[in-house]
């Protein structure tokens, strides 16, 4: 399948048809693999609905950005650098073909990408690592740049506030852009935000501030290409909150009796794919029939993926990789890490 990853956007003006089919393709892309593993894998995060943010954040950056994304969503960056569909689902499945050998539920994959891997269950600290990507940027003078995705209960993290106070101080080229899905697990965004607005959280690290309808993927992109362009210039960061709701469960296995079904439903509608597809097809971008294509390529490539992932044996205990853990592995840690293997999946 060819990557969906298109060229940069430019400076200014609308997306260009270009663009508008890139994002339109990274969002089947990241609909249909995500999907994938969520029925491969009940403690998969669901990402359906929230593409719109996903794709628009990440798509046409440059190949020496960074990108930290967040961990509902987090294959389309991967698959936008070049990653292997089949080591991604694989990576989902414990596979030993996947990127991290089994060491991790999901979002890593190699450092040669310029991704920021979830090393840690803890909520917000890939924030920390992604704001010192840009300060890395920022010291050998370059005009690289960091996108960072996160959630918005993430945001009543400390690490969001230090990492944007210092980003803020020291102009580091970072694009924090907020996933807002309205839920942290069963937990609606009303009962632990005091304020309607994330964006304006922004205002208190002297940052620009902005929030965009996550469901509109132009919308999105548009926001972060400016504010991408803006780092870039050596202006400093920026804050986006894309506003999108949580279709799935937080886990695929969550049947979400927390919510309203007509709610629901009433999201569904919203949904950025079909809205992306309706707006692309009145603008004239595509045919009925580029689209069907498109769908069935990107399909294509996920099952081809899933059944070479499914063929993969599992990770084993020397999979897992003390090798690249430890300079020299200690004597006795392949007993130890044996001794531990049958609850490795627990
Ligand atoms: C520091 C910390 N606190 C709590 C948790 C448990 N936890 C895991 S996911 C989650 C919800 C996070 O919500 P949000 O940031 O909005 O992301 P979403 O899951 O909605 O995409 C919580 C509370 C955690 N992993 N780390
Ligand atoms: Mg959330």
């Amino acid at each position: 399948m060819s990557r969906p990853n298109g060229p940069g956007t430019g400076e200014g003006g609308n997306l260009g048809s270009t663009v508008r089919i890139g994002l339109l393709k990274a969002m089947m892309l990241s609909r249909t693999l995500e999907r994938a593993c969520c029925e491969l894998n009940p403690r998969w995060f669901p990402a359906e609905g929230e593409e719109g943010v996903i794709a628009g954040a990440f798509f046409g950056l440059r190949s020496d950005d960074t990108m930290a994304p967040h961990y509902r969503g987090p294959f389309l960056a991967y698959a936008l650098r070049g990653a292997n569909l089949s080591r991604l689902v694989g990576q989902a499945l414990g596979k030993a073909n996947g990127y991290a050998r089994g060491r991790a539920l999901g979002f890593t994959g190699p450092a040669a990408m310029g991704i920021v891997p979830w090393v840690a269950g803890d909520l917000g600290t890939t924030i920390g690592v992604a704001t010192g990507c840009a300060l890395g940027f920022s010291y050998e003078g370059s005009d690289r740049v960091t996108v960072c995705s996160f959630g918005d209960g993430t945001t009543n993290r400390g690490d969001f506030h230090e990492a944007l106070n210092l980003a803020s101080v020291w102009k580091l080229p970072i694009v924090y852009v907020c996933q807002h899905n309205q839920y942290s697990i069963s937990l609606h965004a009303s009962e632990v935000l005091p304020i309607e607005h994330l964006s304006i959280r922004a205002g208190s690290y002297g940052m620009p501030g902005l929030t965009v309808d996550g469901n509109d993927v132009f919308a999105v992109h548009t926001a972060v290409r400016d504010a991408v362009a803006r780092a870039r210039n050596g202006d400093g960061p920026t804050l986006i909150e894309a506003r999108s709701y949580r279709l799935g469960g937080h886990w695929a296995s969550d049947p979400g009796g927390y919510r309203l079904p007509e709610v629901q439903e009433a999201w569904r509608d919203k949904d950025p794919i079909p809205r992306a597809i309706s707006e692309m097809v009145d603008a004239g971008d595509l045919t009925q029939h580029e689209i069907d294509a498109m769908w069935d390529e990107v399909r294509h490539a996920v099952d081809e993926a899933i059944a070479i992932a499914k063929a993969c044996p599992d990770a084993r205990i020397e999979d897992i990789g003390s090798d690249e853990v430890f300079a020299e592995v200690p004597d006795g840690t392949s007993a130890h890490l044996g001794a531990r293997s049958g609850s490795w999946r627990a």
